[in-house]
């Protein structure tokens, strides 16, 4: 996987319930952590206007989340399963760890050819004029069942959310894995009717208004 993983991921909102069910669908908690994530953007937030989410992971490194390359040939990058779900039902991401790969896409996104000073991201975030628009502390509750992921999150500024998940290596795997992962969101009892926002989006929200209006007026949101 040369330029990262594919993550197909539904958010919902975890009942008192949603760890016993998961324990009796056969589910193992694969572990606990807390970490802090910082987001990075341009002044004129063109990084998360054109849905590209930067962040430094404390304890994991950068990464970079951004929709997914349109496969050559493709159909536009839309995968079809995905398209025709209602918008934020589930989401399908790229995640780059990579530093090359990273500061690739954002100079492409940004429209600037890459300095030999950016090998590493913190030589383009500063290259680049990047800045913090984010930081908030998770702590998370991870179990597996399959191939399959679900994360319990707790943000230190007071709002929890779940997500199943699913990491495939190409697009043609996409849709198999949407299935797989709205099917256990349903059998934990949590349909998706309606949208559960993510924790950056109740961040926003709450701490930076404008941003999140933004946001919403580009359609990322
Ligand atoms: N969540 C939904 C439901 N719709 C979106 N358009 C986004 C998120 C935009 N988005 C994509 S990646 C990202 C955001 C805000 C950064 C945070 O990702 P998230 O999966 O919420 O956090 P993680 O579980 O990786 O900590």
């Amino acid at each position: 996987m040369p330029w990262g993983s594919i993550e197909v991921e539904a958010k919902f909102t975890a009942g008192p319930d949603t760890e016993a069910r998961l324990v009796a669908l056969g589910a193992a908690l694969a572990g606990s952590s807390s970490f802090r994530d910082l987001y990075y953007d341009t002044p004129d937030l063109r990084l998360t206007r054109a849905d590209h989410w930067l962040r430094l992971r404390q304890g994991a490194g950068w990464e970079l989340k951004c929709p997914p390359e349109p496969p050559a040939g493709g159909t536009g990058g839309v995968p079809e399963a995905a398209a025709q779900e209602p918008p934020a039902v589930a989401t399908t991401y790229q995640e780059l760890t990579s530093p090359r790969a990273i500061v690739g896409r954002l100079c492409g996104v940004l429209g600037v050819a890459p300095a030999p000073a950016w090998d590493q991201v913190p030589g383009a975030v500063a290259g680049l004029d990047l800045q913090e628009f984010a930081s908030f502390g998770t702590r998370r509750r991870s179990y597996r069942l399959g191939g399959l992921r679900v994360d319990l999150d707790q943000a230190d500024f007071g709002y929890a959310v779940a997500e199943v998940e699913a990491l495939v290596g190409a697009q043609e795997e996409v849709p198999a894995a949407l299935e797989e992962v709205l099917q256990l969101r349903r059998a934990l009892g949590r349909d998706g009717a309606t949208r559960v926002p993510g924790k950056m989006s109740v961040y926003l929200q709450r701490h930076r208004p404008r941003h999140y209006e933004a946001l919403l007026r580009a359609g990322v949101l």
